[in-house]
């Protein structure tokens, strides 16, 4: 073909295909091809850097004058080991830390309670007191380096070991820079780290903004959060409109205690994932701004503090993929340029190993350097808002703004957040997401690099993923609680505690303010946790599937119809359905996972209970025998599987030996190994079809049943 037709090529794919809508991997429509007309009507053009809708980023200068924080998500084991690494971060170019605490310390328990046992430092820092607090940032001045906790049950008593280890190392609240996530709602819809019902723990929230807002005003008193709304498989529009109602139900809640919405504005902060959606991701930033600013505006703040929207936001970790783990460094890096370009104020960046255990040091040094890579040797900092004035990337941040919009009427009309919480209208939309998400990647609709195309036959070197002894790092926790309780006035430590129940029981006092007593008096995280619990109980949410969905959306697939047509076979020779219970054992409630399998195996014809989460292992043994299931199904990504699928499978084999287990999760090869020596039956790796796990549990039916 001559130029000519080469050009009158382009001119016709040009004309007719500019209105050609596909679909991508999000909820929100793209067109091949953007012209000027696609900016009619949007009303954020026009506006600068630090001015209202703040679409182009909440400060004038943005990163020329100062770049984003690089803020590392990081802590395990005990807290000297994790102080080491936070100072060798420090040292190394980490700008501000972002401490993980271990999930009983979410939990509210202490590391000697037997509800806790397994977890202790496994997927983060274990912290039972004040002691271990002031240990965690030993040498790090605290007036300079900004620390960002990720706490939302245990906000209270963890927040006040923060402030008195603070104190007690010199440093007053009122110098205190960081952020504590303090976001409970998100928690019940999808995190699943609460301890106490909704409504005492919106209380519990405001107590907090209010005392750091009188105290500690530099603190940011929450982050709001639709990172994890995303990680369990919302689409960008949910993800924003549940973070940003969300956000509204805290600002309403604390301006009907008589807080100003100027002061409640100036330290909220947020949290947003970044997946590999890469227009969509920058897009979504870019909006949040914008409907943010209008709803601060209706709600009557004038101030550019109030009305911009600040935040943090982290790479995809369930985009990171087990299978050619170096892989990861590329989507993590391309999802990084995407937060950058959306106009981030923090960074945390994934390392690549993290589908396979916690991350390696290499890795983990490798993901922080791919940010001083960005920030020093490419010149991102260089121009403010780069994508302003693109007529794709104005008009779908105008869509996703309007599509936020609709969706949040939409909750409120239901009568709210905490309303859609209850009812499980929101945990069931993002179960649908999700279930709907892995109908595509099983069918190859969504590619997914060396995993459901593209496989390459050479494996990649096994990477030298961190091992905690959890076991060592629990004796030590245990042996420092003991020696921290024979020292201190129990009579102290009593009254304290009671003050705060009464605080807590009467509705008087600022229970952030009464836990700081308690702490002071080193009461301990699981004591001051469980002198509320004596007031508000822990709070109980049963855990719901929907079938239907994924069997309907590979309902014309092969590879699922042969997977059925195995389930069928097995029907016919037990004469019934064969059952399955999913479980979740210990602290770990990342369940987007056992959902979906509970869901896809239902529609290949499995009858499937789903267990309640933090179950102990004598707990799901119970519930196998209750649902007389021929196959356990645990999910676990806490790192805890040694001890607690070692024991469910050594209790079941005495209370129910017909009954094999399998599980599914994070699970490292030489684990795997090691659990099936002493009895599982099989380990579903990540990234597995639906087709290969529902055939893995029919063959695990029938060689448990002919064993
Ligand atoms: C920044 N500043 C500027 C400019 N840029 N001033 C003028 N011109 C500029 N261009 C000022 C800010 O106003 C601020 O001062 C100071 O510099 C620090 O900047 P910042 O933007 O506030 O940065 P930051 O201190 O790093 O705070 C960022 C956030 C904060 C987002 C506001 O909330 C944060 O650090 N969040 C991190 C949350 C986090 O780590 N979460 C981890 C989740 P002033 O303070 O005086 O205003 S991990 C969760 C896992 C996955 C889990 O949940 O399981």
């Amino acid at each position: 073909m001559n130029r000519e037709g080469d050009m009158r090529g382009d001119r016709d794919f040009a004309d007719e295909s500019r209105d050609a809508v596909r679909h991508g991997p999000s909820a929100v429509p793209l067109k091949a091809l953007y012209t000027a007309s696609d900016l009619e009507g949007v009303s954020h053009l026009g506006s600068r850097p630090g001015e209202a809708p703040f679409v182009r980023g909440p400060h004038a200068s943005m990163y020329t004058q100062k770049p984003w924080t690089i803020r590392q998500y990081a802590g395990y084991a005990d807290a000297a080991d994790s102080n080491l690494a936070f100072r060798t971060a420090l040292a190394e170019g980490a700008q501000g830390l972002s401490v993980a605490f271990d999930l009983p310390t979410h939990r509210g328990y202490d590391s000697d309670d037997p509800a806790a046992a397994a977890d202790v430092g496994m997927a983060g820092v274990a912290i039972d007191s004040v002691e271990d607090m002031k240990r965690l940032f030993r040498q790090i001045p605290l007036d300079r380096v900004s620390v960002s906790m990720t706490m939302n049950g245990a906000v209270l008593p963890v927040l006040a070991a923060f402030i008195v280890a603070a104190q007690e190392s010199g440093v007053r609240p009122e110098a205190l820079t960081g952020t504590i996530q303090n976001d409970i709602l998100k928690e019940y819809m999808v995190r699943n780290t609460w301890i106490f019902a909704p409504e005492p723990s919106l209380r519990i929230v405001a107590d907090v903004v209010e005392y750091l807002a009188e105290r500690a005003p530099r603190f940011n008193a929450m982050s709001v959060s639709g990172y994890h709304f995303q990680e369990a498989g919302a689409d960008a529009v949910l993800e924003l409109a549940l973070t940003l109602s969300n956000a509204r139900t805290y600002v309403d809640a604390l301006v009907t205690r008589g807080m100003s919405v100027e002061r409640i504005g100036e330290r909220l902060s947020f949290f947003f994932g970044v997946g590999t959606d890469f227009f969509v991701e920058i897009a979504k930033l870019r909006a949040a701004r914008v409907v943010w600013a209008g709803i601060m505006s209706e709600l009557g703040a004038r101030g550019a503090r109030a009305q911009a929207l600040r935040m943090h936001c982290q790479t995809s970790g369930w985009s990171l993929t087990a299978q050619h783990p170096q892989n990861n460094i590329v989507r993590t890096t391309i999802e990084a340029m995407a937060a950058v370009f959306g106009g981030t104020q923090s960074l945390h960046t994934n390392a690549y190993d993290e589908a396979l255990a916690l991350p390696s040091a290499d890795a983990s040094r490798l993901a922080r350097d791919t940010q001083l890579i960005m920030q020093h040797e490419m010149g991102l900092c260089d121009v403010i808002d780069p994508w302003a004035g693109s007529y794709m990337m104005e008009s779908i941040t105008d869509d996703i703004a309007g599509r936020v919009r609709d969706l949040m009427t939409q909750i409120a009309t239901q009568g709210g957040v905490v309303e859609a919480i209850r009812s499980g209208w929101v945990q069931q939309r993002i179960h649908e997401a999700a279930t709907r998400t892995q109908a595509r990647i099983d069918s190859g609709q969504r590619v997914v690099v060396g995993v459901n195309r593209f496989r390459s036959p050479e494996a990649d070197p096994p990477s030298n993923c961190l091992e905690i002894d959890g076991r060592q790092v629990r004796a030590r926790q245990v042996r420092q609680l003991a020696e921290l309780k024979t020292r201190r006035d129990d009579v102290l430590v009593a009254r304290a505690l009671a003050a705060l129940a009464d605080g807590a029981r009467d509705g008087t006092g600022n229970l952030l303010a009464l836990t700081i007593e308690c702490v002071r008096a080193r009461a301990t995280i699981g004591e001051c946790t469980r002198a509320l619990e004596g007031v508000w109980p822990r709070y109980k949410m049963p855990s719901r599937f929907s079938s239907g969905l994924y069997g309907e959306a590979r309902m014309v697939d092969a590879a699922w119809r042969d997977a059925c047509n195995r389930v069928s076979a097995l029907v016919t020779r037990l004469g019934r359905l064969p059952r399955v219970l999913i479980a979740k054992v210990g602290q770990d409630g990342h369940d987007r996972g056992a959902k979906t399998v509970a869901a896809a195996l239902t529609d290949a014809g499995f009858y499937v209970s789903l267990g309640a989460l933090f179950r102990s292992p004598g707990e799901v043994v119970d519930d196998a025998i209750a649902a007389k299931a021929d196959v356990v199904g645990i999910s676990s990504l806490s790192g805890a599987h040694l001890d607690l699928v070692g024991e469910v499978v050594r209790t079941l084999r005495v209370r129910r030996p017909m009954a094999a287990v399998v599980v599914g999760g994070i699970i490292p090869d030489e684990h795997a190994r090691f659990l099936k020596r002493n009895g599982l039956f099989a380990v579903l790796g990540p990234g597995a079809a639906m087709e290969s796990i529902v055939s893995s549990f029919v063959e695990t039916v029938e060689l448990a049943l002919a064993s």
